[in-house]
């Protein structure tokens, strides 16, 4: 059985493509860096970090992008031998309206070299490519733009993209207006049997969220709807434990069989709510995540195998005979490497010599005080994904600060607004270092452990820190030799690092695990990270 999601934890809008044997699907990053993770797959079931492409600031400067801008919806195709890959990068979110610029970049190898961005305009978000049988290559997006939020201009356009001269060459034409559902973006177009489909998201990325498919004989429209409804969605399945199915894109496999990817969130349930009640859904801490379906043809048009839901299990595709690697559920770091690994991201900007480095004391992962937990700026911090409901992650740290601005520690992060960080810092009464908890709860600040605070043993080396995530809660837990664990007396909701609880027009992330360094004094500290453990439970 292929189990879905087959890509946990904050990874959405998905794009498949296939290349030979290969299948790649591109997710969406927003804020953190490098920008695009793509995952590959020969067998559709098991998938592992291929390449993150924008993983350079030359290819992606993102300091100052708010919360939930950066990267939306990468589209990624595969034609004349080269890899295409298009996003968007969004400079404003929370303002009467977004604004974003799209581009283009392209290698032959999906781990790259890719060439420099092309600006591909700025005209709305979702941009995707259509490489048509006769070699022109269509460019396909949703506008958005000066028009109030709950009535936008739903319209997808398409626009004929000269590779040669990299540029736009015809007019923009609308092709769709979307459906009652509203909210139609992530356009993709594929052909069949002499008809080009036109695959949709509608109804908004949250619980409401749907695939439209729309077919026509000129790539140019008028494009009818599906008779048969709705390709995908989980609205009329609200008790369904995979949640906010839409945002879909195809794949054909070399022998005629199709695949739909999707993104979908598993939400926590709280157990006093029914299921149509204000929060009855759940909360997804884990974001948007990956999943995979089967697709059969019915009278020209594409429907999901089993109904037009999201589905925990498939089976597998045994026509796919190769077994291909998974990654790993558990994480354990040893910080040995050169680089860091690919199950960490960094807030915005590179992990650079300004912010760390794995080298300069060999075995250790050293962060240097930057900007807090509230910056858009410069930030050391070095995550991973919440990808689990039930899950421990822990490190060992040697860290001092001297003065009340420097701290370092672990966290669990949503954004600059929504956080919490157990954190070894300085007590300006007691000149010894302490630990403590902060919590940012939409912009709100709260400090536990201040009047009682845990002082650091003078003869404590290193600090064990520990984060368990039960469902709905969390706690923190520390240690002084790796052996005794003391519980910090404040459980933390889990669902307030999600999606759902976050207000504005800025929900598109997930919850991460982290590790941080911060310095606003600017007199220069450092923390050094000697192992980092995750493990679901
Ligand atoms: C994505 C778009 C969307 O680009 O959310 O609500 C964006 N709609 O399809 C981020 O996932």
């Amino acid at each position: 059985m292929i189990h879905n999601p087959i890509i946990k934890g904050f990874h959405p809008d998905p794009c498949i493509c296939r290349a030979g044997d290969d299948y790649y699907i591109a997710t969406s990053t927003f804020e953190w860096f490098p920008g695009v993770r793509i995952f590959h797959s020969r067998d559709l079931k098991n998938w592992k970090l291929a390449a993150m492409p924008l993983d350079t600031v030359d290819k992606l400067d993102m300091k100052g992008n708010p919360d939930s801008g950066g990267i939306w919806a990468p589209a990624l195709s595969y034609a004349d031998g080269l890899f295409w890959l298009l996003y968007t990068d969004v400079k404003v979110v929370d303002a009467p309206w977004k604004n974003g610029r799209n581009y283009l970049v392209t290698a032959e190898h999906i781990d790259g070299p890719w060439c420099d961005p092309i600006p591909m305009g700025n005209g709305g978000f979702d941009p995707s490519l259509y490489h048509a049988d006769d070699g022109k290559k269509f460019y396909v997006y949703r506008t958005w733009g000066p028009r109030h939020h709950s009535d936008p201009i739903n319209d997808i356009v398409i626009q004929e993209f000269n590779p040669e001269t990299q540029s736009l060459v015809s007019e923009r034409r609308t092709i769709f207006s979307g459906t009652e559902l509203k909210y139609t973006e992530a356009p993709h177009i594929y052909k069949k049997d002499g008809y080009f489909y036109l695959l949709t998201a509608e109804g908004g990325t949250s619980f409401e969220h749907h695939v439209t498919v729309a077919r026509a004989k000129e790539i140019d429209g008028p494009y009818a709807l599906s008779p048969h409804g709705p390709l995908l969605s989980t609205w009329h399945t609200p008790n369904n434990p995979l949640q906010k199915a839409g945002h879909g894109s195809l794949v054909e496999t070399p022998d005629g069989a199709w695949y739909i990817t999707y993104l979908v969130s598993r939400p926590l349930k709280f157990h006093d709510r029914p299921s149509l009640a204000k929060w009855g859904r759940g909360a997804c801490s884990m974001g948007r995540e990956t999943a995979i379906d089967r697709i059969e043809w019915q009278e020209g048009w594409p429907r999901v195998v089993g109904g037009n839901f999201a589905k925990q299990e498939i089976p597998e595709a045994t026509h796919l005979a190769e077994v291909s690697d998974a990654e790993s559920e558990a994480i354990f770091d040893d910080f040995s490497r050169e680089s860091l690994q690919g199950h960490w991201q960094t807030l915005r900007i590179p992990f650079s010599d300004r912010l760390g480095s794995l080298s300069e004391r060999k075995g250790y992962l050293r962060l240097r005080g930057r900007d807090s937990l509230v910056s858009l700026f410069e930030q050391s911090t070095v995550a991973t994904r919440w990808r689990h409901h039930e899950f421990v992650a822990s490190t060992k740290l040697i860290f001092s600060a001297s003065n009340f601005q420097q701290s370092a520690g672990l966290c669990c992060y949503y954004n600059t607004s929504n956080w919490t960080y157990l954190a070894i810092e300085f007590d300006e009464t007691l000149k010894r270092n302490c630990i403590r908890v902060m919590q940012v709860d939409k912009q709100v600040a709260h400090f536990y452990l201040y009047d009682d605070p845990i002082v650091v043993p003078n003869e404590a080396e290193s600090v064990w820190m520990r984060v368990n995530v039960s469902g709905l809660t969390y706690q923190y837990s520390y240690s002084f030799d790796g052996q005794t664990w003391c519980d910090v007396p404040v459980i933390f909701d889990a669902w307030r690092l999600s999606d759902d609880y976050i207000e504005g027009r800025g929900f598109f992330t997930g919850a991460f695990v982290g590790l941080h360094c911060a310095d606003i004094s600017g007199f220069g500290c450092h923390a050094d990270f000697e192992e980092f453990n995750y493990e679901p439970k």
